[in-house]
């Protein structure tokens, strides 16, 4: 078959028993640093399962799980320069909160209040994107910016597996390439796109290997690994900030949890590959790690859990103090001004609310 001898090695560096296969990269090679890592994965796990619980008890909207994802967010973050652009999608909340997006302003979006996006304390960063991949075609206006100012930055935008099917996602890669943007695309391959498992999603060998039509840098690692996603991304970083070098990086990961509360994935989900999965997630493999190489006790463990677990709950609290939005307001900040168009729509939706009750 026409390009199935390029391979791209899969990067790896902690095993799933949480061996360390290579020497550790020096950006990370102090306890604290690593201690840093493990804490991102839990706060997020934490804040992950205590959002399924608000929308569980109908104190918030869908919301999209990132269950056994978390170190991507985790390595992404950690390897983005302060002045770097994240235009993310919606399972990167490892990443947004190293970017100073607070956790109620995740819980505010996903609770009907786009002001949510509007981060008090990261400006530069976009909202996350619910539609699919249409992010891509603006982290590359970002990146496009970036190289017309002469500025020495790059962006980190980030989709799925089933959005590089799409044409937003090809036509950004190839303009990227074409125009040599400072552009890091990172795709979680969480092998489902809803419903949709990988191999009904492509037939590409794997979604790294859509860079070489590109003509950008191509990178796989495991997605599992916090360690290995943030010495791909800091390299792929380094490259695309000082020679404008465009990639993707496919991060290889698994979704250990429905689509979002209003998907049942059992219904379509082989539950042997579920927990074949569950065996090789990102936190159990850190903690062994900690456990075995950095002198990780059990009462260091409880107290990382506690602490996120505090943290989480001021969260909510702030969540549930902020004013409810008027009904229709989303519809006042599309434009500065709203057009004639919206000002109907507006008043047709709450009349429908009026109906409905
Ligand atoms: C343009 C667009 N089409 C369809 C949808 C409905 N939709 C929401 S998530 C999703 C699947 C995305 O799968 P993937 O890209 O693998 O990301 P994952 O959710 O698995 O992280 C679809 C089709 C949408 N949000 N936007
Ligand atoms: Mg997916």
């Amino acid at each position: 078959m026409p390009g199935s001898n390029f391979n791209f090695e899969t990067i790896e560096f902690l095993d799933p028993n949480g061996q360390l296969k290579r020497p550790l990269p020096e950006a990370l090679a102090t306890r604290d640093k690593l201690v840093e890592l493990y804490q991102l994965m839990v706060q997020t796990r934490v804040f992950d399962r205590a959002a399924i619980n608000l929308q569980r008890t109908g104190a918030m909207g869908t919301y999209p799980s990132c269950e056994g994802q978390e170190a991507i967010g985790t390595g992404v973050g950690y390897a983005m320069n302060e002045n770097d652009v994240l235009v993310p999608y919606y399972r990167d909340i490892a990443t947004q909160i190293q970017r100073g997006v607070l956790l109620e302003e995740i819980l505010r979006y996903w609770g009907g209040d786009e002001w949510g996006m509007h981060f008090q304390h990261q400006a530069q960063d976009f909202p996350i994107s619910v539609p699919i991949a249409t992010q891509s075609c603006h982290a590359v206006g970002v990146a496009y910016a970036m190289k017309y100012r002469q500025q020495p930055r790059a962006v980190v935008t980030t989709c799925g597996d089933g959005a590089t099917s799409k044409g937003d996602f090809y036509e950004s890669i190839n303009i990227a390439g074409a125009l040599a943007l400072p552009v890091v695309f990172v795709v979680n391959n969480n092998r489902w796109a809803i419903s949709v498992p990988l191999e009904k999603q492509t037939a590409a060998q794997t979604i790294a290997h859509k860079s070489l039509a590109a003509g950008i840098d191509g990178y796989r690692v495991d997605g599992n690994d916090p360690i290995a996603v943030f010495q791909v991304l800091s390299e792929a970083l380094e490259l695309a900030r000082n020679e404008q070098r465009p990639s993707l990086v496919e991060a290889l990961t698994y979704r250990l949890c429905d689509h979002t509360t209003a998907d049942d994935a059992s219904r379509y989900r082989p539950q042997q590959e579920f927990d074949a999965a569950r065996e090789l997630e990102p936190l159990i493999r850190f903690k062994a790690y900690l456990q075995k190489e950095q002198q990780w006790s059990d009462a260091d463990d409880e107290s990382i859990y506690a602490d996120c677990k505090k943290q989480v709950k001021k969260a909510i609290e702030a969540y549930q103090a902020f004013p409810e939005q008027p009904p229709g307001q989303f519809f006042d900040y599309m434009f500065a001004k709203r057009t004639a168009d919206l000002e109907q729509q507006k008043q047709e939706w709450l009349a429908g609310v009026k109906r409905h009750g």
